[in-house]
């Protein structure tokens, strides 16, 4: 198996450092090897800059798939986006000799080639292929009793014909994913809506963004969760800042929102605030307390 460099993207770095930290940990304790992805840029965003200008978006992401190549490398991913954005980008590089020769005449400029040589992995996919449920099932001794709501994210199933995930419309990894840790996977309308964030929806049209996160949040509400799990720190900032958003409007929800590579990670063992949990903007006092209970009895053993 190929070493990974870690993809961080521009959000978890600047807003959600703790998902960074936990993802790090989380990969040392399953003896999965990887390293920093020095240098890279944004990947970039596939609903902004893919929308606008393709051979510009494919140029940006070429360059970060070069460093990976260099290092010879495999990429690893913990943002939908970011996912969608490389993988994208890598398969249309590695197969329009057209498109390629274009981009590498951008690259030569700065003495750097395409050549095809990386995969692009999302922590999600990679854990279901690679590590396995089994595997996964036997690295966490005592699990979790959590009821959650999973977020599947529209970039991790879609396009269906080049994900190759099961499915877009009732996908199980995920679910399995997290049944692995422990907690309950709880079936709700709208699973695989998007959150409200992506293509730029957010960033230009807030109040619409926010009545689909209003859609989604009152269905996992209603569903009687603890909390969200995701895998795109997209999605986890529409979530976690959407509901301060909502409060201002007197919608309060009080959902902690958590990315899988945390989830997993209180799983195997680390506390609330390794996992970086305290650094989200909804702070769940019962929550907390349940996480803290369930430390105790895995730290007790
Ligand atoms: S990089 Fe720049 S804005 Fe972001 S986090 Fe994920 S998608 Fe890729
Ligand atoms: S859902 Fe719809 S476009 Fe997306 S992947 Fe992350 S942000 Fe939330
Ligand atoms: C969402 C990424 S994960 S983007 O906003 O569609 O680019």
């Amino acid at each position: 198996m190929k070493e990974l460099s870690l993809f961080l993207g521009c959000l978890i770095p600047n807003r959600y450092p703790g998902i960074e930290k936990a993802t790090k940990l989380v990969l040392d304790r399953l003896g999965i090897e990887w390293s920093e992805l020095k240098e890279a840029s944004c990947c970039p965003a596939p609903g902004v800059f893919r929308s606008f200008d393709k051979i510009t978006w494919l140029t940006l992401a070429s360059r970060n798939l070069v460093l990976a190549e260099e290092k010879k490398t495999d990429l690893l991913t913990i943002c939908n986006g970011c996912f969608s954005s490389l993988m994208d980008a890598n398969d249309i590089l590695k197969n329009e000799a057209g498109l390629r020769n274009e981009v590498n005449e951008h690259l030569k400029k700065i003495d750097r080639e395409y050549t095809g040589t990386v995969e692009v992995r999302h922590i999600i996919e990679y854990l279901y292929k690679e590590i396995g449920i089994k595997n996964l099932d036997r690295a966490i001794e005592k699990p979790l009793e959590l009821r959650v709501a999973v977020h599947y994210g529209c970039h991790l199933l879609k396009p269906t014909k080049d994900r190759k995930l099961g499915g877009a419309e009732c996908p199980v990894f995920f679910d399995e994913l997290v049944e692995a840790t422990g907690a309950a996977s709880v079936n709700y309308e709208g699973k695989t809506a998007c959150c409200g964030a992506g293509g730029g929806v957010r960033s230009a049209m807030l109040e619409t963004s926010l009545m689909m996160t209003e859609y989604k949040l009152d269905r996992m509400k209603k569903a009687g969760v603890d909390c969200i799990v995701d895998a795109c720190p997209f999605c986890h900032l529409q979530y976690d800042g959407g509901q301060v958003e909502l409060a201002k409007a007197g919608k309060r929800y009080d959902l902690p929102v958590v990315h899988y590579s945390q989830l997993l990670g209180l799983a195997l063992g680390f506390s609330y605030e390794e996992m970086g949990l305290h650094l989200n903007e909804i702070q769940n006092a019962e929550f907390q307390e349940k996480v803290k209970e369930r430390q105790k009895t895995i730290h007790a053993l």
